[in-house]
Protein backbone atom coordinates (compact mmCIF):
# COMPACT_ATOMS: atom_id res chain seq x y z
CA UNK A 1 0.00 0.00 0.00
CA UNK A 2 1.45 3.22 -0.96
CA UNK A 3 0.54 7.17 0.66
CA UNK A 4 -1.08 7.76 -2.90
CA UNK A 5 -3.50 4.96 -1.98
CA UNK A 6 -5.00 6.48 1.21
CA UNK A 7 -4.78 10.24 -0.74
CA UNK A 8 -6.72 8.96 -3.60
CA UNK A 9 -9.66 7.65 -1.50
CA UNK A 10 -9.58 10.15 1.18
CA UNK A 11 -9.66 12.89 -1.80
CA UNK A 12 -12.73 10.50 -3.28
CA UNK A 13 -14.81 10.37 0.13
CA UNK A 14 -15.16 14.31 -0.25
CA UNK A 15 -16.32 13.59 3.41
CA UNK A 16 -15.19 11.36 6.44
CA UNK A 17 -14.21 7.53 5.20
CA UNK A 18 -13.56 5.09 8.45
CA UNK A 19 -10.58 3.46 9.16
CA UNK A 20 -12.53 -0.14 8.72
CA UNK A 21 -13.53 1.04 5.06
CA UNK A 22 -9.82 2.11 4.12
CA UNK A 23 -8.31 -0.74 5.54
CA UNK A 24 -11.31 -3.18 3.65
CA UNK A 25 -10.35 -1.46 0.47
CA UNK A 26 -6.29 -1.69 0.91
CA UNK A 27 -6.56 -4.94 2.56
CA UNK A 28 -4.30 -3.98 4.87
CA UNK A 29 -4.79 -3.99 8.82
CA UNK A 30 -6.35 -0.70 10.68
CA UNK A 31 -2.75 -0.21 12.41
CA UNK A 32 -0.99 -0.15 8.76
CA UNK A 33 -3.76 2.62 7.36
CA UNK A 34 -3.08 4.40 11.15
CA UNK A 35 0.31 4.56 10.24
CA UNK A 36 0.46 5.82 7.23
CA UNK A 37 -2.14 7.95 7.97
CA UNK A 38 0.05 9.64 10.64
CA UNK A 39 3.08 9.74 7.65
CA UNK A 40 0.96 11.89 5.79
CA UNK A 41 0.04 14.12 8.89
CA UNK A 42 3.79 14.46 9.69
CA UNK A 43 4.59 15.40 5.62
CA UNK A 44 2.57 18.44 6.27
CA UNK A 45 -1.38 16.97 5.50
CA UNK A 46 -3.94 17.90 7.57
CA UNK A 47 -6.36 15.00 8.34
CA UNK A 48 -9.21 14.89 10.74
CA UNK A 49 -9.51 12.02 12.74
CA UNK A 50 -13.07 11.74 14.71
CA UNK A 51 -13.96 8.47 16.31
CA UNK A 52 -16.63 6.36 14.81
CA UNK A 53 -16.64 8.41 12.03
CA UNK A 54 -13.04 7.78 10.88
CA UNK A 55 -10.95 9.88 8.56
CA UNK A 56 -11.15 13.20 6.35
CA UNK A 57 -8.54 14.91 4.18
CA UNK A 58 -8.85 18.58 5.56
CA UNK A 59 -5.76 19.95 3.33
CA UNK A 60 -2.59 19.34 1.40
CA UNK A 61 0.65 21.34 2.27
CA UNK A 62 1.21 21.78 -1.64
CA UNK A 63 -0.95 21.97 -4.68
CA UNK A 64 1.74 19.80 -6.67
CA UNK A 65 3.99 17.19 -6.12
CA UNK A 66 4.22 13.23 -6.87
CA UNK A 67 1.12 12.38 -4.26
CA UNK A 68 -0.46 15.14 -5.20
CA UNK A 69 -0.96 14.13 -8.75
CA UNK A 70 -0.98 10.32 -8.62
CA UNK A 71 -3.92 10.39 -5.52
CA UNK A 72 -5.97 12.44 -8.77
CA UNK A 73 -4.87 10.25 -11.45
CA UNK A 74 -7.87 8.62 -13.46
CA UNK A 75 -5.93 6.82 -15.77
CA UNK A 76 -4.86 3.03 -16.98
CA UNK A 77 -1.15 4.50 -18.01
CA UNK A 78 -0.88 7.93 -18.90
CA UNK A 79 0.69 9.64 -16.03
CA UNK A 80 1.71 6.53 -14.68
CA UNK A 81 4.81 6.60 -13.50
CA UNK A 82 5.19 10.68 -12.15
CA UNK A 83 8.15 12.08 -11.75
CA UNK A 84 8.26 15.31 -9.92
CA UNK A 85 11.07 17.61 -9.72
CA UNK A 86 10.61 21.23 -7.66
CA UNK A 87 13.21 22.44 -10.60
CA UNK A 88 14.98 21.17 -13.98
CA UNK A 89 16.17 22.52 -16.95
CA UNK A 90 13.50 21.46 -18.72
CA UNK A 91 10.81 18.72 -18.31
CA UNK A 92 11.45 17.69 -21.97
CA UNK A 93 15.04 17.33 -21.10
CA UNK A 94 14.54 15.10 -18.52
CA UNK A 95 12.16 13.19 -20.57
CA UNK A 96 14.44 12.12 -22.77
CA UNK A 97 16.86 11.15 -20.55
CA UNK A 98 14.30 8.71 -19.18
CA UNK A 99 13.35 7.39 -22.66
CA UNK A 100 17.10 6.94 -23.55
CA UNK A 101 17.19 4.99 -20.10
CA UNK A 102 14.14 2.90 -21.40
CA UNK A 103 11.52 5.04 -19.14
CA UNK A 104 7.93 3.36 -19.42
CA UNK A 105 5.24 4.69 -22.03
CA UNK A 106 3.02 6.91 -19.89
CA UNK A 107 5.49 7.89 -17.84
CA UNK A 108 5.47 11.76 -17.09
CA UNK A 109 8.03 14.59 -15.41
CA UNK A 110 6.10 17.73 -13.87
CA UNK A 111 7.79 20.37 -12.44
CA UNK A 112 7.23 23.50 -10.28
CA UNK A 113 10.21 25.49 -12.03
CA UNK A 114 12.47 25.19 -15.48
CA UNK A 115 15.61 26.95 -15.63
CA UNK A 116 16.02 26.56 -19.17
CA UNK A 117 12.65 26.35 -20.70
CA UNK A 118 12.16 25.72 -24.24
CA UNK A 119 9.65 26.40 -27.18
CA UNK A 120 9.59 25.61 -30.54
CA UNK A 121 12.87 26.34 -32.63
CA UNK A 122 14.87 27.16 -29.52
CA UNK A 123 12.51 30.18 -28.68
CA UNK A 124 12.50 30.56 -24.54
CA UNK A 125 9.41 29.41 -22.31
CA UNK A 126 9.23 31.84 -19.42
CA UNK A 127 8.71 29.37 -16.58
CA UNK A 128 8.81 30.73 -12.90
CA UNK A 129 8.50 28.82 -10.09
CA UNK A 130 5.01 28.01 -7.79
CA UNK A 131 2.38 29.12 -10.63
CA UNK A 132 2.32 26.74 -13.38
CA UNK A 133 2.49 23.79 -14.78
CA UNK A 134 5.36 22.28 -16.88
CA UNK A 135 5.04 18.74 -17.22
CA UNK A 136 6.42 16.09 -20.35
CA UNK A 137 4.22 12.87 -21.43
CA UNK A 138 6.96 10.19 -22.75
CA UNK A 139 5.23 7.86 -25.24
CA UNK A 140 6.71 4.93 -27.22
CA UNK A 141 4.17 5.13 -30.05
CA UNK A 142 3.53 2.37 -32.80
CA UNK A 143 3.23 5.18 -35.68
CA UNK A 144 5.55 5.55 -38.36
CA UNK A 145 7.64 9.12 -37.71
CA UNK A 146 5.46 11.02 -40.84
CA UNK A 147 2.27 10.81 -38.11
CA UNK A 148 3.79 11.66 -35.04
CA UNK A 149 3.22 15.49 -35.36
CA UNK A 150 -0.16 14.57 -34.74
CA UNK A 151 -0.03 13.47 -31.23
CA UNK A 152 0.97 17.72 -30.59
CA UNK A 153 -3.05 18.36 -31.78
CA UNK A 154 -4.25 15.57 -29.50
CA UNK A 155 -2.29 16.85 -26.45
CA UNK A 156 -3.58 20.40 -27.77
CA UNK A 157 -7.29 19.07 -27.76
CA UNK A 158 -6.65 17.01 -24.76
CA UNK A 159 -4.98 19.85 -22.39
CA UNK A 160 -8.30 22.44 -24.09
CA UNK A 161 -10.84 20.17 -22.80
CA UNK A 162 -9.15 20.01 -19.46
CA UNK A 163 -8.95 23.49 -18.83
CA UNK A 164 -13.01 23.98 -19.88
CA UNK A 165 -13.76 21.26 -17.63
CA UNK A 166 -12.01 21.90 -15.00
CA UNK A 167 -11.63 25.52 -14.85
CA UNK A 168 -14.65 26.78 -16.74
CA UNK A 169 -12.45 28.64 -19.29
CA UNK A 170 -13.46 28.81 -22.84
CA UNK A 171 -10.70 27.51 -23.97
CA UNK A 172 -9.49 27.50 -27.80
CA UNK A 173 -6.65 26.24 -30.33
CA UNK A 174 -5.09 28.03 -31.95
CA UNK A 175 -3.04 25.46 -34.66
CA UNK A 176 -1.36 23.83 -34.00
CA UNK A 177 0.12 23.86 -30.98
CA UNK A 178 -1.47 26.32 -28.57
CA UNK A 179 -4.33 26.77 -26.59
CA UNK A 180 -5.77 30.18 -25.87
CA UNK A 181 -8.74 32.56 -24.04
CA UNK A 182 -9.81 36.11 -24.72
CA UNK A 183 -7.03 36.26 -27.06
CA UNK A 184 -4.44 35.07 -24.53
CA UNK A 185 -1.45 32.11 -24.51
CA UNK A 186 -2.57 30.02 -21.93
CA UNK A 187 -0.30 27.14 -23.23
CA UNK A 188 2.23 25.79 -25.72
CA UNK A 189 3.12 22.38 -26.45
CA UNK A 190 6.78 20.81 -27.67
CA UNK A 191 6.83 17.62 -29.49
CA UNK A 192 9.80 15.89 -29.78
CA UNK A 193 10.91 13.25 -31.43
CA UNK A 194 13.81 10.31 -31.55
CA UNK A 195 13.74 8.07 -34.47
CA UNK A 196 14.65 6.04 -36.69
CA UNK A 197 14.16 6.38 -40.67
CA UNK A 198 10.85 4.01 -40.36
CA UNK A 199 10.02 3.20 -36.59
CA UNK A 200 9.69 5.93 -33.63
CA UNK A 201 11.88 4.64 -30.60
CA UNK A 202 9.91 7.44 -27.89
CA UNK A 203 7.91 10.78 -28.29
CA UNK A 204 8.16 13.66 -25.67
CA UNK A 205 4.94 15.76 -25.59
CA UNK A 206 5.91 19.23 -23.64
CA UNK A 207 3.11 21.26 -22.28
CA UNK A 208 3.84 24.46 -20.29
CA UNK A 209 0.25 25.91 -19.27
CA UNK A 210 0.09 29.54 -17.16
CA UNK A 211 -2.20 28.46 -14.40
CA UNK A 212 -1.97 30.75 -11.28
CA UNK A 213 0.55 32.90 -12.47
CA UNK A 214 -1.14 36.73 -12.22
CA UNK A 215 1.86 38.84 -14.08
CA UNK A 216 4.22 38.60 -16.86
CA UNK A 217 7.67 39.29 -18.12
CA UNK A 218 7.73 42.61 -20.38
CA UNK A 219 8.79 40.44 -23.37
CA UNK A 220 5.51 38.45 -23.38
CA UNK A 221 3.09 40.42 -21.56
CA UNK A 222 0.92 41.12 -24.42
CA UNK A 223 0.54 37.80 -25.44
CA UNK A 224 0.19 35.68 -22.65
CA UNK A 225 -2.27 35.09 -20.10
CA UNK A 226 -3.07 32.64 -17.36
CA UNK A 227 -6.70 30.64 -15.83
CA UNK A 228 -6.01 32.86 -12.74
CA UNK A 229 -6.20 36.19 -15.53
CA UNK A 230 -8.84 34.86 -17.16
CA UNK A 231 -11.36 33.27 -13.87
CA UNK A 232 -9.96 35.69 -11.74
CA UNK A 233 -9.93 32.41 -9.67
CA UNK A 234 -6.97 30.01 -8.36
CA UNK A 235 -6.60 26.20 -9.64
CA UNK A 236 -5.50 23.29 -7.94
CA UNK A 237 -2.69 22.11 -10.36
CA UNK A 238 -2.23 18.91 -9.73
CA UNK A 239 -5.95 18.20 -10.70
CA UNK A 240 -5.62 20.21 -13.51
CA UNK A 241 -2.29 18.24 -14.17
CA UNK A 242 -4.38 14.95 -13.80
CA UNK A 243 -7.48 16.04 -15.92
CA UNK A 244 -5.12 16.95 -18.86
CA UNK A 245 -3.73 13.15 -18.45
CA UNK A 246 -7.40 11.81 -18.12
CA UNK A 247 -8.74 13.58 -21.55
CA UNK A 248 -5.02 12.55 -23.20
CA UNK A 249 -5.70 9.00 -22.97
CA UNK A 250 -8.75 8.56 -24.19
CA UNK A 251 -7.96 10.80 -27.19
CA UNK A 252 -4.98 8.91 -27.90
CA UNK A 253 -6.45 5.70 -27.77
CA UNK A 254 -8.78 6.60 -30.42
CA UNK A 255 -6.22 7.86 -32.58
CA UNK A 256 -3.79 5.30 -32.64
CA UNK A 257 -6.29 2.39 -33.55
CA UNK A 258 -7.63 4.74 -36.55
CA UNK A 259 -3.83 6.26 -37.09
CA UNK A 260 -5.35 9.46 -37.84
CA UNK A 261 -7.76 12.21 -36.40
CA UNK A 262 -11.09 10.91 -37.75
CA UNK A 263 -12.25 10.33 -34.43
CA UNK A 264 -11.31 13.69 -33.23
CA UNK A 265 -11.50 16.44 -35.87
CA UNK A 266 -15.20 17.44 -35.60
CA UNK A 267 -13.85 18.49 -31.56
CA UNK A 268 -10.88 19.94 -32.38
CA UNK A 269 -12.45 21.86 -35.46
CA UNK A 270 -14.79 22.85 -33.08
CA UNK A 271 -12.33 24.27 -30.41
CA UNK A 272 -9.84 25.73 -33.21
CA UNK A 273 -9.88 29.38 -33.01
CA UNK A 274 -8.86 30.13 -36.48
CA UNK A 275 -11.67 28.55 -37.83
CA UNK A 276 -13.05 31.11 -40.87
CA UNK A 277 -11.01 33.68 -39.57
CA UNK A 278 -8.30 35.21 -42.44
CA UNK A 279 -5.01 33.84 -41.26
CA UNK A 280 -1.38 34.44 -42.65
CA UNK A 281 0.70 31.50 -43.37
CA UNK A 282 4.65 32.63 -42.26
CA UNK A 283 5.76 30.16 -44.71
CA UNK A 284 8.85 31.22 -45.27
CA UNK A 285 9.49 30.19 -49.01
CA UNK A 286 6.45 32.04 -49.90
CA UNK A 287 4.41 33.18 -47.16
CA UNK A 288 0.81 33.81 -48.24
CA UNK A 289 -3.03 34.74 -46.76
CA UNK A 290 -6.58 32.95 -46.86
CA UNK A 291 -8.88 31.61 -44.88
CA UNK A 292 -8.91 28.99 -42.57
CA UNK A 293 -11.58 26.43 -42.76
CA UNK A 294 -10.27 24.09 -40.38
CA UNK A 295 -7.82 20.36 -39.60
CA UNK A 296 -7.92 17.24 -42.00
CA UNK A 297 -7.18 14.24 -41.14
CA UNK A 298 -3.68 14.33 -41.09
CA UNK A 299 -4.01 17.21 -38.95
CA UNK A 300 -2.85 19.78 -41.71
CA UNK A 301 -4.46 23.16 -41.89
CA UNK A 302 -6.68 23.64 -44.78
CA UNK A 303 -6.39 27.04 -45.76
CA UNK A 304 -8.53 28.34 -48.55
CA UNK A 305 -6.50 31.27 -50.92
CA UNK A 306 -8.04 33.74 -52.46
CA UNK A 307 -9.84 32.84 -55.89
CA UNK A 308 -10.61 29.54 -53.83
CA UNK A 309 -7.89 27.12 -53.94
CA UNK A 310 -7.75 25.03 -51.12
CA UNK A 311 -3.87 24.45 -49.30
CA UNK A 312 -3.28 22.19 -46.59
CA UNK A 313 -0.70 23.64 -43.95
CA UNK A 314 2.01 20.74 -42.70
CA UNK A 315 2.03 21.95 -38.53
CA UNK A 316 6.33 21.26 -38.80
CA UNK A 317 6.98 24.37 -41.19
CA UNK A 318 5.20 26.93 -40.54
CA UNK A 319 3.65 29.59 -38.22
CA UNK A 320 -0.35 30.90 -38.55
CA UNK A 321 -1.02 34.68 -37.38
CA UNK A 322 -4.14 36.34 -37.37
CA UNK A 323 -4.39 39.07 -39.68
CA UNK A 324 -4.10 42.00 -36.85
CA UNK A 325 -1.88 39.70 -34.03
CA UNK A 326 -1.09 36.68 -32.59
CA UNK A 327 -4.40 35.10 -32.99
C1 LIG B 1 5.62 26.78 -27.54
O1 LIG B 1 6.59 27.23 -28.37
O2 LIG B 1 4.56 27.32 -27.35
C2 LIG B 1 5.96 25.48 -26.80
C3 LIG B 1 6.17 25.71 -25.33
C4 LIG B 1 6.40 24.42 -24.60
C5 LIG B 1 6.75 24.63 -23.16
C6 LIG B 1 6.81 23.34 -22.40
S1 LIG B 1 6.96 23.59 -20.69
C7 LIG B 1 7.32 21.94 -20.43
C8 LIG B 1 8.21 21.50 -21.57
N1 LIG B 1 9.59 21.75 -21.28
C9 LIG B 1 10.12 22.67 -22.11
O3 LIG B 1 11.32 23.07 -22.05
N2 LIG B 1 9.20 23.08 -22.99
C10 LIG B 1 7.94 22.40 -22.77
P1 LIG B 1 6.44 28.43 -29.39
O4 LIG B 1 5.21 28.22 -30.23
O5 LIG B 1 7.75 28.51 -30.06
O6 LIG B 1 6.19 29.68 -28.49
C11 LIG B 1 7.24 30.29 -27.76
C12 LIG B 1 6.88 31.76 -27.62
O7 LIG B 1 5.79 31.91 -26.69
C13 LIG B 1 8.00 32.60 -27.03
O8 LIG B 1 8.86 33.07 -28.06
C14 LIG B 1 7.24 33.75 -26.36
O9 LIG B 1 6.85 34.72 -27.30
C15 LIG B 1 5.96 33.08 -25.89
N3 LIG B 1 6.07 32.63 -24.49
C16 LIG B 1 7.17 32.30 -23.77
N4 LIG B 1 6.84 31.92 -22.53
C17 LIG B 1 5.48 32.01 -22.45
C18 LIG B 1 4.53 31.75 -21.42
N5 LIG B 1 4.89 31.30 -20.23
N6 LIG B 1 3.22 31.98 -21.71
C19 LIG B 1 2.82 32.43 -22.91
N7 LIG B 1 3.68 32.69 -23.92
C20 LIG B 1 4.99 32.48 -23.69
Amino acid sequence: MKKTDILSLLREADGFVSGQDLSERLQVSRTAVWKKIRQLEQEGYMIEAVRNRGYRLVSSPRDLGAAEVESRLTTKWAGRPVCYLESTPSTNREAKRIGEEGGAHGTLVVADEQTAGRGRRGRDWSSPKGNSIYMTLLLRPKLPPEKISMVTLVMGLAVAAAIRDTCGVEAGIKWPNDIVAEGRKLCGILTEVSAEMTAVSYVVIGVGINVNEESFPESIRDIAGSIRTVTGKKTDRAQLVAACMDRFESRYEAFEVQQDLTPLMEEYNSLLVNRGRRVRVLDQASPFEGTALGINASGELLVEREGGEVTPVYAGEVSVRGQAGYV
